[in-house]
């Protein structure tokens, strides 16, 4: 009941915002929806208590406040010590309302954290890199990096992803509000959540756990397909590379220089895994984990020196000669 209400408010808000919001109080999935209903409980909660509190005060301060021709303003009013009653009520209805929101919240975390694995979950394992996301789909041989694409869910046919997380580095955190709560990634330890989208959109998010100068780029954005467009686009990126004859000239440039140690272009020398994969790299919206759009403009000025969008990101200036930069620009551009 009180869900219900909650659940057609958080619509309303939702409505006046745009996919591309963050707010906590849109929420577009099952995860999210939860979290959104047990805050909105704390927060009438609370409103109420402070609404009494400060109430009782404000009347105690009107009521009682010093005037001028108080009679026996020197005196000291009646003392009052303890009082059996008072004091159960301040003890008694407190204990009821902490037991009552720790059941609702251990609910939550339950219903959340051991909600059981459909057998066609999509599995998606998610490594955080300093500043940049790595996906990789295990059972469709994808790997991808910093956008996430997911089927939409319809709660009649539920078709959850599971995500597997997990950190190259140091510390990072994984946060979509509208989709689901935080969940770190650690190194050395698998930490694991779920997304189930109800709706088509982009969703984007950050990462929430400090990790260093570019941690503020370090976006998150979240493509919830169509079951149809979701389909298409595993068949287009399991696709090795294009092997263009007009990029010739950039791939070599490419395949001489360090970018292949640090780099993957599926189907070519190319496998380096400390920076992002680049065999569909031109498939993708944006650059540098959500920085900028991808654009030739951007990317080239990108690969000439990432401090240009991200000071202090791991990838080094390559002094390429302006005629290698474009050769390799527009080699990734033709990576579809
Ligand atoms: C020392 C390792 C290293 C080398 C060498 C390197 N890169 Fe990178 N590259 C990275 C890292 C790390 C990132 C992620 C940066 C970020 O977003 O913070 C990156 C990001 C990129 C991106 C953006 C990808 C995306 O989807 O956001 C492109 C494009 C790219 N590199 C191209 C190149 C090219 C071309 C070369 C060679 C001229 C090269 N890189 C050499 C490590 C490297
Ligand atoms: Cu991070």
């Amino acid at each position: 009941m009180a869900s219900q209400i909650w659940s057609g408010l958080a619509s309303q808000v939702g409505s006046g915002l745009t996919s591309t919001s963050t707010s906590i109080f849109a929420p577009k999935g099952t995860p999210a929806h939860s979290i959104f209903s047990i805050s909105m409980l704390v927060l009438s909660i609370t409103t109420v208590i402070f609404l009494v509190v400060g109430g009782l005060l404000l009347y105690a301060l009107l009521r009682f406040r010093h005037r001028r021709n108080d009679a026996n303003a020197a005196q000291e009013p009646p003392q009052i010590y303890g009082s059996n009653q008072i004091e159960l009520s301040w003890t008694v209805i407190p204990i009821l309302i902490v037991v009552m929101l720790f059941l609702a919240t251990a609910r939550v975390i339950l219903s959340t954290q051991n909600a059981p694995k459909p057998a066609d979950a999509l599995d998606v394992t998610v490594i955080g890199h300093q500043f940049w996301w790595e996906y990789r789909y295990p059972k469709l041989g994808i790997v991808t990096a910093n956008e996430l694409h997911i089927p939409v869910s319809d709660p009649k046919h539920p078709t959850p992803t599971y995500l597997t997380m997990s950190s190259a580095d140091t510390d990072h955190s994984f946060w979509v509000p509208r989709l689901a709560g935080k969940t770190d990634l650690i190194p050395n330890r698998v930490n694991t959540m779920w997304l189930d989208p109800e709706t088509a959109g982009l969703y984007l998010g950050q990462c929430a756990q400090y990790c260093g100068t570019q941690h503020a780029k370090m976006l998150i954005r979240v493509y919830a397909d169509s079951q149809a467009d979701f389909a298409a686009w595993i068949v287009r990126q399991q696709q090795p590379a294009v092997e263009s004859s007009s990029a010739i000239e950039g791939q070599n440039v490419f395949q001489h220089t360090a970018c292949i140690s640090c780099h993957t272009v599926a189907g070519t020398i190319a496998t380096g895994r400390f920076g992002p994969d680049l065999t569909h790299v031109a498939s993708r919206d944006t650059i540098a984990s959500g920085s900028v759009p991808n654009t030739s403009a951007n990317l080239r000025s990108f690969i000439d020196n990432p401090a240009n969008f991200k000071p202090g990101s791991l990838m080094p200036a390559m002094h390429l000669n302006d005629h290698d930069l474009d050769a390799v620009t527009a080699y990734l551009a033709t990576l579809k």
